[in-house]
């Protein structure tokens, strides 16, 4: 007969905190929210943290190079997606790393020979101004100028003027050398009057700019995540099949960290990637596993080596394994199952190894709980993916702006490697739906407003970090009913829209 577990499988929802004594220094600015990213022995540090306890999901729609940038400037990491050649991933990768905190990689390049209608057209595109002349009209071609809108008057300009006609000559030019650091490069700006400053190598090539207008939100970014070069952490997904050819290519370009995205992690698949990267590599390079949704799980994957390990089945927003294969597991239930196997490993062992709640996450405060339970940060797809940075169309729904969102095991993804079970490599069914996403703005904005809730429910909970919070936090399962009781009830909702027309 089959085994039984005695425990229903629960999510998030059903599940509140209870406040604990909140202290005076007990207070939002004094809350610590890095946690581990990678495993470690008892008493040294891990290799690689997160300052927030947020990654991005390993998805077309989520995580590209500019969700990358914008995620490791609040402090966390994007895995950007492996569903794609590994030419392009490793070039996403490139990207990210070229993009030093508070160097921008060139958008909009011409060539001299271009015209002033060749410019226009890319300030329409791009919607940027600044556009670095190169000789091949490429981002890290030789700079022989720049131009600006100060450089042409349309009215006055024939629009077929090449641009070597009107463009500020490289002679002209101040221009910041390959090893300047971001302190330096804004003296030269301040100093000169400057809006941006072009940065070069020794054979005057382009490598980034620093801009003017960027300079308060460096200051702004005080948890940004970086490596010793001051580059960006990144991330990226491997699948069970390729890796041999994927991995050597992603680690050429620079990447921090590896996670095997898989919708089932527990398989011989896993620990011959694991053992494939263990091998050829030993502990340089780092990698997630999974995911998982149970003590064995976790257990098999810790001893093939993963670094981190993900946990959730079927309980994404846009997933739907859970009825097309009727497995899986309530998320929070998920959680609390592996955070317990994890602490008996470390206590076993000596090694802690980090566990990530990845999907379903729906509200801010189930970020909260995911901690509570034990995790040491979460995945997020559905979230990330209603933003201005997601690599995903911004387009208009009955009047609403929506962002597209698609699952990796829908037909739009093609992602078969994701629920490969081994045998003939193709897909048979699939696991997730193509849907939308209320557009929601920048990240930094949404981010800023979610740690902040975190913050408030950590203080009431009298918990200064993760690991006080994963000790201390009193959880509670709620009843139906009183779930009803905690939205607005017996009142009728002001339409705040009906109360601002006239009438
Ligand atoms: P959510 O944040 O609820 O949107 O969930 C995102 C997670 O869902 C991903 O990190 C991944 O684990 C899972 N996913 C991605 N695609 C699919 C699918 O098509 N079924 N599921």
């Amino acid at each position: 007969m089959a085994k039984f577990l005695k425990e229903p499988s629960r999510t998030f929802s059903e599940y509140l905190l209870i406040p604990g004594y909140t202290s005076e220094d007990c207070i939002p600015d004094n809350v610590d929210l890095s946690t581990p990213l990678v495993k470690y022995k008892k008493g040294e540090q891990p290799s690689l943290h997160l300052n927030i306890p947020m990654v991005s999901a390993v998805m077309q729609a989520v995580s590209g190079e500019e969700m990358a940038c914008a995620l490791a400037r609040e402090g966390g990491v994007s895995f950007i997606y492996g569903s794609q050649s590994i030419e392009s991933q490793a070039a996403m990768v490139r990207k990210v790393k070229a993009t030093k905190s508070g160097f921008t990689g060139s958008d909009s390049n011409v060539s001299p020979d271009a015209t002033l209608a060749d410019v226009l057209a890319l300030k329409e595109k791009t919607g940027h101004s600044t556009m670095a002349v190169t000789e091949n009209g490429e981002a890290d071609g030789k700079l022989v100028g720049i131009v600006t809108s100060r450089d042409y008057r349309v009215s006055r300009m024939d629009l077929s003027t090449p641009v070597k006609e009107f463009m500020t000559p490289f002679e002209k030019l101040i221009v910041g050398k390959e090893d300047i650091s971001l302190s330096e490069a804004n003296d030269l700006i301040w100093d000169h009057k400057l809006n941006q400053l072009p940065i070069v190598d020794e054979n005057q090539r382009l490598k980034a700019f620093v801009f003017r207008k960027d300079y308060a939100s460096h200051k702004d970014n005080p948890k940004e995540l970086l490596d010793e070069q001051k580059r960006y952490i990144v991330g990226a997904g491997i699948n069970t099949r390729d890796y041999e050819q994927r991995v050597p290519a992603l680690v050429e370009a620079g990447v921090d960290i590896l996670c095997i995205d898989s919708s089932e992690g527990y398989s011989c698949w896993q620990a011959k990637t694991l053992q494939w990267i263990r091998e050829k590599y030993g502990d340089t390079v780092k990698v997630g596993a999974g995911n998982v949704v149970d003590e064995d799980g976790f257990r098999f994957l810790a001893e093939a080596g993963a670094d981190f390990v993900k946990i959730g089945i079927g309980g994404g927003s846009i997933c739907i394994t859970r009825e097309q294969k009727g497995i899986g597991r309530g998320q929070a239930t998920a959680t609390l199952d592996v955070a317990r196997a994890r602490d008996k490993y470390f206590e076993e062992t000596g090694v802690y190894i980090p566990i990530c709640s990845d999907g379903g996450i729906v509200h801010d405060y189930h970020i909260t709980l995911a901690l509570a339970f034990g995790a040491d940060f979460v995945m997020l797809g559905r979230y990330f993916a209603r933003f201005k940075e997601a690599p995903n169309n911004l387009v208009s729904i009955n009047g609403n702006y929506m962002k597209e969102y698609w699952g990796e095991g829908s037909a739009r993804a093609r992602n078969w490697q994701r629920y490969d079970v081994g045998g003939e490599g193709k897909m048979s069914f699939v696991e997730g739906v193509d849907s939308y996403v209320p557009y929601a703005g920048t990240l930094h904005e949404n981010v800023g407003l979610t740690l902040s809730k975190i913050s408030h429910t950590m203080c009431n909970c009298g918990c200064l970090s993760i690991p006080d919070l994963q000790k201390n936090a009193k959880v509670t399962l709620v009843s139906s009913t009183s779930i009803v009781e905690g939205g607005a009830h017996d009142v009728v909702v002001r339409d705040e829209s009906f109360d601002a027309k006239p009438h």
